[in-house]
């Protein structure tokens, strides 16, 4: 590593030693961007310390009463890495594994998924310790109020744009906004994205992400002279991604064979598609019980192995879709000798240290990482925001068209960087790079 990057890296590590996925997303990142790191100026305006840590946090309470009356505290986050490109943008996630960590480990890479987009928007992320499993919906809305409570004074339309992420879907946004407006006393749309359609949200906002990750793997396959159509893809998780995933790998001739849960993954041979089987997965995720074991029951075509992950099974293409470090050197090592050819990450930091150095490092599969392939919800609320601005609404077909020409342009990108570098089917360094060079000028043009 650069000499400058190490002195950097060490000594974000003495500050956060207590923050392991922050410092293992930053130092992933410097260790990608290696090659790129030669210019001088990098150094002298100090840019990668004002890159790898966060221009503002905000740490808050949240205080709500359950159904039966009792009071909950939990804690609140807000991460606002970047304004290099535009306002802050990125999620909020609502998990009990939520910490200071994570948030500015979403953040940071938020950052970098955004800025290959075209669209002008800057790096965030937020999030709760709060459990979402088991809530009743006055619960959740009186969470959503009080988180609200504490976050309306950091956001705003050009400020900070909060969407959502694992446990914050349409109906949490809709609490969430509501909230905001009735504080603010404004119909301010573009304070939030992922809104619902009757009230400034954009259509595919539900699918964009999975939809845009799906764009983007049929472009990289297209340019390799290969085709999505009859590719067998492994997805793991079975949230709002994975369910995208499945829904437009469907449409475009691919075939989702896997989806999983915390109790282990369901094997569909005769791919997860169509209304019926879609409809099951949002049915397990508003159920609440995070578990996909049920799929199998009403599905005769699939298998559920309990415990077990579809690292294991032999397929084209792999699509982590769940959560951080979901795929360890185990998995790593089950997907190369099934000579997987491609290796797609559509949720954060999927892969440890470990397991990713060995897929980026095989030049017999083609790596792709989150903040490219992952890029297509964001991309979306950025369109929400656009047409929120000029108060108007796209067809379905617009936003699609938009959209896949978003993921190719990232694609595009990365491509370009990662042959500009030598560095062979490694995307994802490739996506680092060129998403490094245009904020680090971004950030040189706007001075110090
Ligand atoms: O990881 C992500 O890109 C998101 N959670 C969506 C962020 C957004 O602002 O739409």
């Amino acid at each position: 590593m650069n000499l400058y990057a190490e002195r950097v890296m060490s000594q974000l590590t003495e500050l956060y030693f207590h923050e392991p996925e922050y410092l293992q997303s930053v130092r992933a990142w410097l260790e990608m961007i290696d090659p790129a790191l030669d210019d001088p100026r990098y150094e002298k305006l100090d840019l990668l310390t004002r890159m790898v840590e966060p221009e503002r946090m905000v740490s808050f309470l949240v205080p709500w009463t359950d159904d039966a009356g009792a009071a909950h505290t939990n804690h609140g986050w807000r991460v606002q890495f970047s304004s290099a490109i535009g306002p802050y943008k990125g999620g909020l996630r609502f998990h009990p594994g939520v910490n200071a960590s994570v948030v500015k480990f979403l953040g940071f890479e938020q950052t970098y998924k955004n800025a290959l987009t075209g669209l002008p928007i800057g790096g965030a992320s937020g999030g709760s310790d709060f459990d979402p499993r088991g809530k009743s919906d006055r619960e959740i809305m009186r969470f959503c109020q009080s988180f609200m409570n504490a976050l309306y004074r950091y956001i705003g339309a050009d400020t900070d744009v909060p969407a959502g992420d694992i446990g914050v879907g349409a109906r949490e946004i809709g609490y969430l906004y509501g909230q905001y407006k009735r504080i603010c006393g404004r119909a301010e749309s573009s304070a939030l994205t992922g809104k619902g359609l009757t009230y400034g949200g954009s259509r595919i906002r539900q699918e964009a992400a999975g939809a845009g990750a799906v764009y983007f793997l049929e472009r990289m396959l297209e340019q390799q002279g290969d085709s999505i159509r009859g590719k067998r893809i492994a997805v793991s998780g079975f949230g709002n991604m994975a369910w995208g995933v499945c829904k437009k790998a469907g449409e475009l001739g691919a075939k989702v064979v896997t989806v999983s849960g915390p109790d282990g993954y369901i094997y569909d041979e005769d791919g997860v598609s169509g209304a019926e089987k879609l409809d099951c997965l949002l049915e397990l995720r508003a159920g609440g019980a995070d578990r996909v074991a049920a799929y199998a029951e009403r599905f005769p075509s699939a298998q559920f192995f309990a415990g077990k992950k579809p690292w294991e099974q032999a397929v084209d293409v792999a699509m982590p879709c769940a959560t951080q470090n979901e795929l360890g050197v185990d998995d790593a090592v089950r997907i190369l000798a099934n000579d997987v050819k491609y290796y797609v990450e559509a949720a954060n930091m999927p892969a440890t240290a470990e397991a990713l150095k060995l897929l980026r490092l095989s030049p017999k599969i083609m790596t792709a990482g989150s903040k490219a392939a992952g890029s297509g919800g964001v991309a979306v609320s950025a369109l929400e925001m656009a047409q929120n601005s000029v108060r108007y609404s796209w067809s379905r077909q617009e936003v699609d068209e938009k959209l896949r020409g978003i993921m190719s342009g990232i694609y595009d990108a990365s491509a370009a960087a990662a042959e500009e570098f030598g560095l062979g089917c490694d995307l994802i360094a490739g996506n680092d790079i060129a998403a490094f060079r245009k904020i680090s000028e971004a950030m040189i043009a706007q001075g110090l």
